[in-house]
């Protein structure tokens, strides 16, 4: 099977890890730029001051995607570019940057694919209370609509959010992200529902529009299996799908929250305060989302908790994707298992948990429009004679695209596919160490841009339409 002439073949990036100029043109300073600048929050204090340099060196970024065949390219836009304050005036300088990116990827007919919040948000807005404060869901609307308006004509694919789950979880749950808060359930709960109600109002303002493009949100996608037949495991995995997974998909989709969730949250006084009215916009606009973006790096085995929980030492590994926690609640915990495959970081490589979980998908929700907009495997690259040999990268996705035709054979409607990610780029936490790109960036010289294995392989793959896969 190849795959369809319509299927985007695409990749993926983010601006706070890419961009760099960090205070140039009038882009105002965001959360990250202070967190980061913690000492100890990231691995060897790297920050996103530089990053890459892609707002310098754009053209050179995307004539390489355009050589490797890239069909889409899925970037971020700082909010802060656009409204340095986060609302109140317009920083022209960062419209231009975005439409010359767009411009410049349209120029080689590859198709922009933006996503409106990766995590930076302004950081007068966090100081304001961020997630936590529902002016932050006005702004976000406001910034949402100025994007809309500026590149919407040439823009047809919108993702409001990057991954609520983990920039809510760790931002309230594990203090390793901006805010920086542990272990405070209410303000995490508060938060998710302060961003789909923001996602909500733009969903609605979008289509008040009528540009004609399709707009839906990126959720991580890593569904939950119990580690064997037992009832009490089988119940944790299905415990762990309604938060970590209905949770954040059904108020996009549905426009409700689980009934599940709701009446535990509602006993251990964790439900967020919600408006009726707001719950009234949520369940609005849930027709008008077009798709849903998936994230998918791997499955969670789970197991159910019994007896007195140890607690677990939050390291920079387990607050960001390495099994072993205990989940909030304390019903369950992630686990390694032996006859598993791990990557370096501890992050579970699991093509067949990628189809297993898309069919579960398809069963709650139906066909539902999905892209996949992030996959991909963080990897020390080994360089030999000068060349970036990474062989394991190819693996990876060959066999995660390979999931991907299969589900779309069961019949899951899956119309593209975003490797994480299009160029090597700044580790939120894992500094430049973890590397996940089809381009090489040589942090000894100068950031000289180098094609790896895996950007002549993928090319390959594009052009044949993934037939050999
Ligand atoms: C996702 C984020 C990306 C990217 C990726 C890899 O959660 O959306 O921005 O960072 O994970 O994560 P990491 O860099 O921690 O390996």
């Amino acid at each position: 099977m190849k795959f369809a002439n319509d299927f985007l073949f695409g990749a993926a990036t983010a601006s706070y890890q890419i961009e760099g100029a960090w205070n140039e043109d009038g882009k105002g300073v965001t959360n990250w730029d202070e967190f980061s600048k913690i000492p100890g929050k990231t691995f060897e204090n790297t920050n996103g001051d530089v990053a890459v340099d892609h707002y310098h060196r754009y053209k050179e970024d995307i004539a390489l995607m355009a050589e490797m065949g890239l069909e889409s390219y899925r970037f971020s836009i700082s909010w802060a570019r656009i409204y340095p304050e986060g609302t109140g005036k317009i920083n022209q300088q960062g419209i231009d940057f975005y439409n010359n990116i767009i411009d410049e990827c349209l120029k080689y007919g590859i198709v922009p694919f933006i996503t409106l919040y990766h995590w930076d948000l302004p950081l007068t807005l966090e100081k304001a209370g961020g997630w936590l404060n529902k002016t932050t869901a006005q702004a976000f609307v406001q910034y949402a609509s100025t994007c809309f308006k500026a590149f919407g004509d040439r823009v047809k694919h919108f993702i409001t959010f990057n991954e609520t789950v983990v920039f809510c979880g760790h931002g309230y749950l594990e203090g390793a992200h901006p805010p920086g808060i542990q272990n405070d359930p209410k303000k995490y709960f508060q938060a998710t529902h302060n961003v789909f109600y923001a996602h909500a109002l733009a969903v609605l303002a979008y289509k008040e529009l009528n540009l004609f493009g399709e707009i839906g949100l990126s959720n991580v996608f890593a569904p939950a299996f119990a580690i064997d037949e037992q009832q009490d495991n089988i119940f944790a995995a299905n415990h762990a799908n309604q938060y970590q997974l209905n949770w954040y998909y059904d108020p996009v989709l549905l426009g409700r929250y689980p009934e599940y969730v709701i009446e535990r949250l509602e006993q251990q006084g964790y439900l967020p305060d919600w408006t009726l009215e707001e719950l009234a916009i949520i369940k609005k606009a849930a027709p008008f989302n077009d798709f849903m973006g998936l994230n998918y790096y791997q499955p969670v085995r789970v197991e159910k908790l019994t007896g007195p929980v140890q607690s677990v030492e939050l390291t920079r590994e387990n607050a960001t994707g390495r099994p072993g926690k205990p989940s909030f609640d304390h019903v369950y915990r992630s686990v390694m298992m032996d006859d598993k495959r791990y990557t370096k970081w501890g992050w579970e490589i699991s093509p067949d948990g990628f189809v297993d979980g898309l069919d579960m998908l398809k069963q709650q929700y139906g066909q539902i429009k999905l892209y996949i907009t992030e996959n991909g495997l963080g990897d020390e690259d080994p360089i030999i004679d000068g060349d970036v040999r990474d062989t394991p990268r190819i693996e990876y996705i060959s066999e995660h695209l390979s999931a991907v035709k299969q589900a779309i054979q069961h019949g899951v409607h899956i119309k593209g596919y975003f490797a994480w990610s299009a160029i090597d780029l700044l580790s939120w936490l894992n500094g430049y160490k973890k590397q996940y790109g089809f381009i090489y960036v040589d942090h000894n010289d100068n950031l000289a841009r180098k094609k790896k294995d895996s950007f002549h392989w993928y090319h390959g793959i594009i052009q044949s339409r993934g037939q050999d896969l």
